[in-house]
């Protein structure tokens, strides 16, 4: 039994628009951050966004078309040092703790200057900046402001390099612009990694060169008998170049040696009986396996990889080993163990779940570590391999299960997750003696109950802004007291996005946030 926080009609302003302290607004909470409560700074009508070309000029348009719809000003993106009354984006902060994605934005009462090292922290520094100023920025017309951003100086950079969601497109397939709507609402909260499951039993995603039965059978369906759907070659690249452009590194799944099922609809010759087998669409797991050993198995495995390793500029390719019941341990690690070599032969890091602990691991393969009752074993086991981990465990950070009984959408067989349980967590102890191999952590957001991007958000939105929290900001800063005002002065610019999201009765939501 949790009870609902008392909301006194101080901290009911606090979490929403006439908060004066500038960390109730920020999610995830910067790492240093200082007050100066003299020094707000008003964008007017005549500023300008001041770059220092190159690289940091793509990030100056960025924020121009963040800024100008609701303030309606003009905001010219210009090449030169910033002067008074601007917002001055650098890439000249020639500070190593700040490393690739880190940032210092700071307002004086003459503008606004941000630096990084890198393009990835300037971009995620106007992400900052955005949530520093009233939530109507997010209108889609012009507002009446003032757009004051408070006086503060900010020192941020993340506690862990990889920080991600998953989209499963198999059980349900989403057309690109709706994945693209998922990663405009990651980079709000610094997510850099978009994990895409493209294939499971009930559905064949990507279009692979050579083998057009995967997409002109396998991709027909979905769970429950749905019409499916897959990615042409321009699609998959279309959605990496998008994820790029938002500093998000795709990352394919093709899951293998179980999850097969649309696979083996698709090509009779990867089957051990030598048979295609009607798709099943229900939401049943463990009941498919490639013939591990045959020719077409192995021809199948290389140029699945390879189609990947060429479409995909980021270094990891998934390929999944999750829940292969159908397959016995000695093919399974066979063939995980083959499946990993040919990714590495592709110049990429393999990664799985960590299920393929169990067979031979190239050094530095990432694990991702998911199933809470098995007690850490097989995270263990990849570790003691030289692999990493990103932690996925189901209890707190999958998006699909229920909120509580009552939810209509996802499942529950890892329990119900209301909003404390996604944040109340660390990936460092989650399994004890393993934090110095964690590189991160995952969200996946399982899709055999969601059909549309409103079942997607409402999933996903709050527990992936908690997410983003966990991901960036050290543990000794978060608590749950302290963080729920700052989400729910998210609220009111889920509105505003049209960004569907559960209201949990947990979150002192203010008023223009909901209903
Ligand atoms: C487990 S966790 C799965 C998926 C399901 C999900 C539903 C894991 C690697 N596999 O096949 O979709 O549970 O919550």
């Amino acid at each position: 039994m949790v009870s609902v926080p008392a909301m006194p009609a101080s901290s009911a302003a606090g979490a929403g628009e006439g908060n004066a302290d500038p960390t109730g607004r920020l999610v995830p909470l910067p790492i240093s951050l200082v007050p100066e409560p003299a020094s707000s700074f008003v964008i007017g009508a005549h500023a300008a966004i001041a770059v220092s070309g190159g690289s940091a000029q793509q990030i100056g348009v960025d924020l121009a078309d963040m800024l100008r719809p609701a303030t309606g000003f003009a905001l010219p993106v210009v090449t030169r040092s910033g002067s008074a009354g601007d917002i001055t984006l650098g890439l000249a902060a020639n500070d190593p703790t700040l490393g690739a994605e880190g940032y210092t934005l700071v307002v004086s009462h003459t503008g606004v200057r941000i630096e990084a090292n890198q393009p990835a922290g300037l971009f995620d520094g106007i992400q900052t900046l955005r949530q520093l100023l009233s939530s109507q920025i997010q209108a889609s017309s012009a507002q009446a402001g003032p757009w004051v951003v408070p006086g503060v100086r900010i020192s941020d950079y993340p506690r862990y390099a990889y920080r991600g969601a998953m989209l499963d497109l198999a059980r349900h397939f989403f057309p690109v612009a709706t994945v693209e709507k998922y990663i405009d609402e990651l980079a709000m909260y610094k997510i850099n990694v978009l994990h895409l499951h493209l294939s499971d039993d009930q559905g064949w995603r990507l279009a692979v060169d050579g083998w057009p039965a995967l997409t002109t059978v396998g991709s027909k369906t979905a769970v429950g008998g749905g019409s499916g759907g897959f990615y042409t070659t321009s699609d998959y690249t279309a959605i990496v170049k998008y994820a790029q452009a938002h500093f998000i590194a795709v990352v394919p799944e093709i899951d293998m040696p179980g999850h097969v099922g649309a696979a083996l609809s698709s090509y009779a010759s990867l089957n051990c009986d030598g048979v295609a087998p009607p798709i099943n669409t229900t939401e049943t797991v463990g009941h498919t396996s490639l013939c591990v050993g045959k020719p077409a198995v192995d021809q199948f495995l290389t140029a699945v990889v390879g189609e990947l390793a060429r479409l995909t500029p980021g270094p990891y390719i998934h390929i999944g080993g999750d829940e292969a019941a159908s397959t016995s341990a000695s093919d399974y690690a066979f063939f995980m163990t083959q499946a990993a070599q040919v990714v590495k032969a592709d110049g990429k890091t393999p990664m799985g779940w960590e299920d393929f602990a169990t067979a031979a691991l190239p050094t530095g393969s990432i694990a991702q570590y998911w199933d809470f009752r098995n007690g850490g074993a097989l995270a263990r086991q990849a570790v003691a391999q030289g692999a990493q981990l990103v932690m996925s465990p189901a209890d707190h950070t999958y998006l699909d299960q229920k909120y509580t009984p009552a939810t209509s959408l996802g499942l529950q067989w890892a329990g119900t997750h209301e909003v404390q349980d996604a944040y109340n967590w660390d990936p460092a102890t989650e399994v004890p003696g393993l934090a110095a191999d964690v590189i991160g952590v995952e969200g996946p957001l399982w899709t055999e109950t969601l059909t549309s991007l409103k079942d997607l958000q409402y999933m996903a939105w709050p527990r992936m802004a908690e997410l983003a929290e966990v991901g960036w900001t050290p543990q000794v800063q978060r608590n749950w007291s302290t963080f729920a005002p700052r989400l729910a002065a998210q609220g009111p610019a889920w509105k505003l996005l049209g960004i569907n999201y559960y209201a949990s009765p947990l979150v002192p939501w203010p008023e223009n946030a909901v209903g």
